[in-house]
């Protein structure tokens, strides 16, 4: 009996796994039409699929960057880091900005876990490395590489809400920081509007010391301004349909 209740359980969970990630990928992705979901799923599975976990590079996730590219929305585009609540309720009520997330790759993987095994033509989608176990690990190598590709689309007036509520808004190890910042050109972005989100415990004002550094890693010729803004203004403003985009901060 014992036999039986484990090896039913594992065949359930195994089968379960196995069947997690593809549905969901598929169901987003069709939400946004003109996209051949099938071919980006292929994409997406090559650049993991039968590999080490812990080996899967930026560069494997290419073609699917390449099957679906992010188009330029100058003007209109919103970075962040350590704010993801505040910014994606904001951008749920308002149409204002376009985040990672709002892109088909972007809302097509967000939130989830997914890896390969060698020697397998499966997706897992638990027993996965997490973010810090091993740097190629392929849902970091996603973001790094995505986001990579956002931010060198980004055009016009660029905006990033960064936390004022802790010691380091602009931290070196974020992808913000690491990886967006060092895309932004110069001959398509303009300017780059920091909207530092504050609350009752303001630990961070615009003269913090990593904003300098922000500053200072800017492309020259980019223009740099901060703004603190509580962040019960941006609720506001968000659940206020009659408000301009413009009149939030
Ligand atoms: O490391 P971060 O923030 O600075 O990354 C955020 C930055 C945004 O501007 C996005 O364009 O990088 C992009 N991005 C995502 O869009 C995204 N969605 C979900 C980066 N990471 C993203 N995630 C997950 O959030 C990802 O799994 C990673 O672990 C976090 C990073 O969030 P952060 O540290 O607040």
């Amino acid at each position: 009996l014992v036999i039986t209740v484990l090896s039913l359980g594992l065949g359930l969970g195994l089968r379960r796994e196995k069947h997690q990630i593809k549905p969901v990928f598929l169901s987003r992705c069709e939400k946004f039409s003109g996209n051949n979901c099938q071919k980006i799923w292929d994409a997406f599975q090559q650049a993991y699929v039968n590999q080490d976990p812990c080996k899967v590079p930026v560069e494997a996730y290419d073609p699917l960057i390449a099957a679906a590219p992010f188009k330029s929305e100058c003007n209109r585009m919103l970075f962040w880091s350590k704010t993801k609540d505040v910014v994606h309720d904001f951008t749920e009520k308002k149409d204002c900005f376009i985040t990672l997330e709002d892109t088909l790759l972007g809302s097509v993987l967000d939130g989830l876990t997914w890896c390969g095994k060698e020697g397998s033509s499966d997706t897992f989608t638990t027993g996965c490395p997490g973010w810090t176990d091993c740097e190629n690990n392929p849902v970091r190598s996603f973001w790094n590489r995505a986001s990579a590709a956002f931010a060198e689309a980004a055009c016009g007036a660029v905006t990033v809400m960064l936390n004022g509520s802790i010691a380091t808004p602009f931290h070196p190890a974020s992808i913000f920081a690491s990886i967006e910042v060092k895309k932004l050109n110069a001959t398509r972005a303009k300017n780059l509007n920091v909207v530092l989100v504050t609350d009752e415990h303001i630990v961070a004002n615009c003269t913090n010391p990593s904003l300098k550094d922000l500053k200072k890693e800017l492309d020259k010729g980019i223009k740099y301004n901060c703004e603190e803004v509580p962040q019960s203004q941006i609720e506001a403003c968000a659940s206020n349909p009659m408000a301009p985009c413009g009149t939030c901060w």
